[in-house]
Order: structure tokens, then C-alpha cells, then sequence
């Protein structure tokens, strides 16, 4: 079984706490701390590093259809030195294909994840074969992908834009094991999303006309278990399809999330803690001591 960030992340704190403690009274420990969290990759983030392209090169490889999606692009770490990096799958939404979230895909792997960015089978497929599809690609990318040894198949995540953001939370309530989500001004019929045990970040728009925040993004907001761990960041101004071209306020909170609940990466908190910021026409969250 698979422990949640959060949970791995307590269980890391203590053992890191044991080993400062015995390390203390050694002459010339190394500083508690240094090596605190074995999924860490890249350097110390700044609001600006996290909005923006990050540290690591990469790389790509292509996807022929006939593995359970449709075509598919997969972005990487070109760095083998590190050790693997969590895995994400990205899925477009309605009449989409992979084209509406290459950005982010290409963002997500520059700051250290492989990422498979789908086209779906059908442009036209309803959110619950875009879940199964997401699926479908984050086994495909651990278990046969080119890509397979650069990823740690015990931390995936998903992330999708409209139905494909539907897709995302439906996946996430299918697999507890899955350890972020960050649907993207998601659309999705089903409105219940209270089976969710996975840290999500729902982003949307808050001028979107095709899913209004209060017919989509609030109501799956509010139906997932604050205990899950879940934000919901409003984009001021933005339409439905303000994910589908480069967004810094987009990088900065969504690669903050993938990188504190994949990678357990606690120095991106700040970002996401108690967040809100300039742009934003609401932001709410289950941050320690909200
Ligand atoms: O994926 C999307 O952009 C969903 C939008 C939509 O209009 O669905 C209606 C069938």
C-alpha cells in the first residue's frame, strides 16, 4: 500500500527527527536536516522559479494510439543522476487533444516529474473514459513507456483540463493510491466527489462560462473530505480556457502542488499556504491552521 504525502511526510519527520537526535551528539554530523526527504529534486524554489520554466532539462517521446488512450507525448528529466521522479498523466478536455496542455505538461517535467500528456481516443469521450484513460497512461508510462525507469510508480499524480478535468477527479476517487490532483477548470456531471483521499487542487476560472465555478469546480470542492487535504484556486477574470496557454499563477500553485504532495517536498508550502495572491479571486484551502 501506498501512504499519501502527508502521511509519509509525518513518518519522514519522525525518522529524520530520531536521526538528528542521534546525530546530535556527534562531532561532526552532518546539519540536521540536510538530507531530510529522499523525493526532493531541484533547488530551493522562489515564487518567481516556481512561475516560471524550471531548473531541469528535458526531453521527449512520442506515443503511438492503441494502449488504452489515445496518442501521447511523454516529457522528462534528462537527468538520470537524482534517482526517479514522481509520475503525472495530463488529459485535454472536450474536442481537445494533447496540443491544450503540452505547456503544461513541458512545465510539470521541467521542475523534475516524467509527464505523459494525452489525446484521448475520441475528442468527444465523457470524463469517466478520460478517468479510465488517465489511468491507463500512468500504467503504461511505469510499466512499459521508454520512460519507465525515470519514474517512481509509487508517486503519481493527475492533472486535466475540462472533461479532462472531470477525468482527473474521477481517477483520483477510482485510485487512493494516487498522490495529487489538479484538475483544471474541470467539468463533470457527477458533482459528488466525496470518495477523493487524495490531496487536490481544483483551479478555475472565475468568468468561465462552459464550467462556472458554481456548477463544477465549488461543488467538487466542497464535496471532498477537507481531510483529503484540497484547495481551490480562482483564476480573476479567467475563462474557460485560461489554462490551455502558459499561466504563471497556474505554474506557481500547480507545480507547488505537485511537488508538496508527490515529491513531499515541504518547501513548497509557502506557495500554497495560506496562498491567495494578486490575480486571484478566491482561494481557499485545508492548510495546517486554517
Ligand atoms: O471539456 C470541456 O471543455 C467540457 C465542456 C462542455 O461543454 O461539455 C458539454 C458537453
Amino acid at each position: 500500500m501506498t501512504l499519501r504525502g502527508r502521511k509519509r511526510g509525518r513518518i519522514l519527520a519522525a525518522v529524520t527527527l530520531v536521526l538528528a537526535m542521534a546525530g546530535g551528539g556527534l562531532a561532526g554530523a552532518p546539519s540536521a536536516g540536510a538530507q531530510t526527504n529522499p523525493f526532493q529534486r531541484g533547488p530551493n524554489p522562489t515564487a518567481s522559479s516556481v512561475s516560471a520554466t524550471g531548473p531541469f532539462a528535458i526531453s521527449s517521446t512520442t506515443v503511438g494510439s492503441g494502449n488504452g488512450f489515445g496518442s501521447a507525448t511523454i516529457y522528462f528529466p534528462t537527468d538520470t543522476s537524482q534517482g526517479t521522479f514522481g509520475g503525472i498523466a495530463v488529459a485535454p478536455g472536450f474536442t481537445e487533444t494533447q496540443s491544450a496542455l503540452r505547456w503544461w505538461a513541458q512545465r510539470l517535467a521541467s521542475h523534475g516529474f516524467v509527464v505523459i500528456n494525452i489525446s484521448t481516443n475520441s475528442t468527444f469521450d465523457n470524463p469517466s473514459s478520460r478517468a479510465t484513460q488517465l489511468q491507463n497512461a500512468l500504467n503504461y508510462l511505469v510499466n512499459t513507456s521508454s520512460a519507465r525507469t525515470r519514474v517512481d510508480r509509487t508517486r503519481l499524480g493527475v492533472s486535466g483540463h475540462s472533461m479532462g478535468g472531470g477525468g482527473t477527479l474521477e481517477a483520483t476517487r477510482n485510485n487512493t493510491a494516487m498522490q495529487a490532483a489538479i484538475p483544471l477548470m474541470p467539468w463533470d456531471q457527477t458533482k459528488n466527489f466525496s470518495g477523493i483521499r487524495t490531496p487536490t487542487m481544483i483551479v478555475a476560472g472565475q468568468n468561465d462560462g462552459i464550467a462556472s465555478p458554481s456548477s463544477h469546480a465549488l461543488q467538487f470542492y466542497n464535496s471532498i473530505p477537507a481531510a483529503s487535504e484540497k484547495a481551490y484556486l480562482e483564476l480573476a477574470g479567467a475563462g474557460h480556457n485560461a489554462s490551455n496557454s502558459t499561466n504563471p499563477t497556474i505554474s506557481l500553485f500547480g507545480v507547488s502542488w505537485a511537488k508538496r504532495y508527490i515529491d513531499n517536498d515541504t518547501r513548497y508550502e509557502q506557495f500554497v499556504c495560506p496562498g491567495g495572491g494578486s490575480g486571484i479571486s478566491r482561494y481557499m484551502q485545508t492548510c495546517p491552521g486554517s
